[in-house]
């Protein structure tokens, strides 16, 4: 005997959204690839150089220098871009050190600002491997999730001067991002 009970038996279908996914991250930061300048970006010195460059874009990159060696870090600000609290996003960036200058590394860190514009914060600093100082191109990646009261933030490149000395410390940044999902390169080794 054959008996159907469908209200005992039924399972209701998860009803799936199959949102169109694009794989692409969404980069919030304006001028990421310093293909063309460094507008958009903000330092007391900043150098746009023409033919060099790390990561996926293109030739072009940007230079942050500094002369001022009290072991701090020298840096440029991007533009500020509105986020959301108690959520985890992504930076990254390719840095490359001028072994020839004083420079001891390059750093990437975000600030966040309240609905005022006052600042709240700082990242942690995320810097390249002592392996890493070698004059070559290398990502640098890190996680910052904003405290509630957070309305917007700044992503920081910088480089860290020598607690003392004469001259300039200098570092290369290009192919920059800042986003909610991490930034998957198709081919990670493009800085050769
Ligand atoms: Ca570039």
């Amino acid at each position: 005997m054959k008996i159907f009970s469908l209200t005992g038996a039924w399972l209701p279908i998860p009803v799936l959204i199959l949102v169109s996914a694009s794989l692409q991250a969404q980069n919030l930061i304006v001028n990421p690839d310093f293909d063309t300048d460094v507008s958009g970006w903000f330092a007391e010195t900043l150098s746009w150089i023409a033919d060099d460059g790390g990561g996926p874009s293109g030739p072009g990159c940007a230079e942050i220098s500094s002369d001022l060696n009290n072991g701090g870090v020298r840096h440029a600000s991007s533009t500020r871009v509105p986020i959301v609290v108690n959520t985890e996003y992504f930076m990254s960036g390719w840095a490359k050190l001028d072994i020839e200058s004083l420079a001891e590394d390059a750093n990437l860190f975000a600030d966040w600002y309240d609905s005022n514009g006052q600042y709240m914060g700082t990242s942690t600093f995320y810097g390249l491997k002592p392996d890493e100082w070698d004059g070559q191109w290398h990502e640098v990646t890190g996680t910052v999730t904003f405290p509630p009261g957070a309305v917007e933030a700044t992503v920081h490149f910088g480089v860290t001067t020598p607690s003392e000395g004469v001259g300039e410390s200098r570092a290369r940044w290009d192919s920059m991002y800042f986003g909610l999902t991490p930034l998957i390169f198709s081919d990670g080794f493009e800085d050769d």
